[in-house]
């Protein structure tokens, strides 16, 4: 079978998870969200991550099934975390998931979310969507439309791997965001290198000058998490707060704290 069909196969098995990171704030600890990160019990090939088949799922169209079974399980995971009393800082756990190219840039993608939201039964706050720069500049013309309703209908809306792209600063300033998220390839840089220094530096005074929230991804080590906390960045993820975990370990993990 190809990766395709195995993909599809996957699919209807019932083959995919999603992991949880956690998110916490800088100030108080408190838990603040968690990123959904897709992976695929594979029969024969263990656990994969996105790497191993996102990008075949992106050229058969079928990251559109993928992406939309993504959503359900994030919402139907949420509605299942309020009744459970898996909560964050000021209620109810927010879910941030990925979305990928093909998702975001078709027509009717609002649309999308507010039938997925309906039929799960989630509010529109329990989620968030993490964007690329890439992404919102190949739809530039849609994108500020497709945000505002997005927004409207109470989600997040953050951009993901913030400083490895192409966006504008003009563009920043257009689009209805609320939150940016530091690529974790200049977390690592930290706290040593002079050059990472002054590029996460730059982009959390502007993310906060903008009155975006600013995550910063990739946080291993409290000398990392110092320095960006000392800059004004709100919110933490990475191996110092907690790994990506299954959906029952992230309860227990929470239950734990
Ligand atoms: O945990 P990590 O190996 O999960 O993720 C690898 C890459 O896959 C990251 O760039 C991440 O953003 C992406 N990714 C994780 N989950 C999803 C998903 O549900 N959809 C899409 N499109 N990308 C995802
Ligand atoms: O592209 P995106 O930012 O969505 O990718 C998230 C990826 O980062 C996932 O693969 C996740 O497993 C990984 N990740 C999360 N925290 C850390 C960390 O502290 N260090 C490293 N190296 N990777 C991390
Ligand atoms: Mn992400
Ligand atoms: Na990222």
């Amino acid at each position: 079978l190809v990766l395709e069909d195995e993909l599809a196969q996957g699919l209807t098995r019932n083959e995919f998870e999603l992991f949880f990171q956690p998110q916490v704030e800088a100030t108080t600890g408190q838990l603040s969200g968690a990123e959904a990160l897709l992976r695929w019990r594979h029969p024969q090939r263990g656990l994969l991550s996105p790497d191993a088949f996102i990008f075949v799922a992106e050229r058969h169209r079928l990251m559109l099934a993928l992406g939309e079974w993504v959503m359900r399980e994030a919402a139907a995971t949420a509605r299942r975390w309020r009744e459970q009393g898996i909560t964050q800082g000021h209620g109810p756990m927010r879910i941030a998931i990925n979305l990928s190219r093909m998702q975001f840039n078709l027509d009717g993608f609002a649309d999308t979310v507010k039938r997925v939201l309906e039929e799960s039964g989630a509010k529109g706050q329990w989620l968030e969507l993490e964007l690329t720069e890439r992404m919102l500049i190949e739809d530039i013309e849609h994108a500020p439309a497709t945000l505002a309703q997005l927004r409207a209908m109470g989600l997040t809306v953050s951009v993901d791997d913030f400083g490895t792209g192409y966006t504008s600063l003009a563009h920043l300033t257009e689009l209805p965001l609320d939150k940016l998220k530091i690529d974790q390839s200049f977390t690592a840089r930290l706290p040593d290198d002079v050059g990472a220094q002054a590029i996460t530096r730059a982009i959390v005074q502007m993310a906060v000058g903008l009155g975006l929230t600013v995550t910063a991804e990739g946080v291993r080590s409290a000398a990392q998490w110092q320095l960006l906390a000392a800059w004004g960045c709100q919110q933490f993820q990475g191996e110092l707060v907690g790994a990506p975990m299954s959906a029952g370990d992230f309860e227990a993990w929470v239950r734990a704290r």
